[in-house]
């Protein structure tokens, strides 16, 4: 079925940049959600709003795409909106609120966050010219009644836009399911009340009349939020929340990965390790929360602790630099760089180096070799909304399979009950974990494998998207089904 949707994100699925001659070109960003959603806005004409980067400037023409094999080649500038950000009320708005104060405080790292009045009015400001740009963007449907007219707004970037949007549409007596879906936890109310505007963006999420999560985890601490700080009428068991005259449907809708792609480049990607040593392999947007720093300290650890184990393993960290403008993240990258600098000083011999470090990104193509020749899969994030990425490890262990270890403080932890569940701040235990994957023979590799594989192939990107349209059709059925307190 073909549907009125726009869709609406931080980023749009391109950057704008100016080539020689001063003329705007489109720079293609990759990624999982450009991924999912190019496709959809693809198939349904629909529209896509968006930042494009600061060198789009007003009096630009979006360009159309000259690059075939872009997944979002198919989108035409027609069907853009762009949203133009000064590079100011940027900073403020999403190195100051996006990043310095949501980023920290809903991966439950409150001391991390840094609230600031005049970021935040930054924050509300750009919320209302997305909103008010999403409304034209709906005013072009063709049929301003119909039913299924959608709007699916992402992430944290745009948490209270959706009530603004909410009241335009109403006003003008427009039809329009507006949903919503966060990438990242939700924190429990104990940690996101320390947020000066907790009320504000819980109050901007019931614009929607869906509220997806990646895990029942984040969907419960939403709704125990709004129950708690809000005073809202809420209904755990059918999950739905009501607020004044407002009705939400909140679930939780577990993101997947493009299976099938990543197994079929695994099988001809590229060699990418030359040396004799199992690979311990990791790879993260250089992120705090990535827990890339204890993990280096637990592989310190298990060095120490099973020396028998020295110069038979390298562990290989590619870290994906991100945020650059932001400090904390600056400082991270210095802190890294001089543990890994530490810890290969402390082992290294003449023949052999214990760590190597990767500070670039590289292409999705390739990593899937590295997936594949990786024997164990090290992701031990200190908090994550999913991680894709042990998703992708799994989908690449074609042949002879390695095995995964991941932090229970992830989503795709709360599920993937066959890797290795190890709490990434305690080096022991990621010592251990790396020795018991190291040692384990091939029939519970292949075992556990196996396992992790059938689900994540069932559960991939599609069957998100799926599950996601199946809310969507059911919200009115659901809303009837409430009994509130
Ligand atoms: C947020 C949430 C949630 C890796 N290196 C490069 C590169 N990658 C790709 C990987 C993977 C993706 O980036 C990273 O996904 P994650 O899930 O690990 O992390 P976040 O970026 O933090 O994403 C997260 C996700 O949203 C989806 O809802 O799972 O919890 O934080 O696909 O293959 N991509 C590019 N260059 C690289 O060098 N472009």
């Amino acid at each position: 079925m073909k549907r009125s949707l726009v869709v609406v994100s931080n980023r749009l699925p391109f950057v704008i940049s100016t080539n020689e001659n001063g003329d705007p070109v489109r720079k293609n960003s990759a990624g999982g959600l450009v991924t999912a959603l190019a496709p959809l806005v693809i198939k349904n004409d629909g529209y896509w709003v968006g930042w494009a980067g600061n060198d789009l400037t007003e009096n630009m023409q979006i360009p159309e795409s000259d690059d075939p094999t872009a997944i979002a080649h198919g989108i035409k500038s027609s069907q853009i909106i762009p949203i133009y950000l000064s590079k100011e009320t940027f900073d403020l708005y999403y190195n100051g609120v996006c990043n310095g104060t949501l980023w920290p405080l809903m991966h439950s790292l409150p001391t991390l966050a840094v609230f600031r009045g005049d970021q935040w009015s930054a924050y509300v400001a750009v919320n209302e010219l997305f909103s008010n740009s999403t409304f034209e963007a709906v005013k072009k449907f063709d049929n301003l009644d119909e039913k299924s007219n959608l709007v699916w707004i992402q992430d944290y970037q745009l948490m209270v836009m959706p009530m603004m949007l909410r009241n335009l549409l109403d006003e003008a007596h427009i039809t329009c399911k507006l949903a919503f879906f966060l990438h990242i936890p939700f924190p429990s109310w104990d940690i996101f009340r320390l947020n000066p505007w907790a009320n504000e963006i819980l109050l901007g999420l019931l614009g929607c009349d869906l509220i997806a999560f990646h895990t029942n985890t984040y969907a419960s601490n939403f709704i125990e939020c709004c129950f708690y700080i809000l005073g809202a009428r809420v209904d755990r068991k059918e999950m739905i929340i009501e607020y004044g005259n407002k009705t939400s449907v909140v679930r939780a809708l577990p993101i997947g990965i493009p299976y099938d792609w990543f197994e079929k480049n695994a099988r001809i990607a590229p060699k990418p390790f030359n040396f004799k040593e199992k690979v311990i392999f990791g790879v993260d947007r250089l992120d705090y929360t990535k827990g890339i720093i204890q993990r280096v300290r637990g592989y310190e650890r298990f060095l120490e602790k099973y020396p028998d184990c020295r110069e038979k393993v390298v562990f290989f960290q590619v870290a994906v630099p991100s945020r650059t403008d932001v400090e904390d993240y600056r400082n991270l990258k210095d802190e890294l760089e001089r543990e890994i600098g530490r810890i290969s000083g402390r082992f290294a011999t003449a023949e052999w180096t214990p760590i190597k470090y990767i500070c670039n990104n590289i292409s999705q193509f390739d990593l899937a070799g590295y997936y594949r020749d990786a024997r164990i899969g090290l992701i031990t994030p200190v908090r994550d909304g999913m991680n894709l990425v042990a998703k992708e490890y799994v989908a690449c262990q074609i042949d002879d399979p390695g095995v995964l270890i991941i932090s229970p403080f992830t989503g795709a932890g709360e599920t993937m009950n066959e890797a290795l569940l190890v709490n990434p701040l305690e080096q022991d235990l990621i010592a251990d974990a790396i020795k018991t994957a190291y040692d384990m023979k091939y029939y519970e590799r292949k075992l556990r494998m196996n396992a992790l594989q059938t689900r994540e192939r069932l559960f991939n990107l599609d069957t998100w998207l799926e599950s996601f349209f199946d809310a969507v059709d059911m919200i009115d059925n659901f809303k009837k089904m409430k009994s509130l307190n």
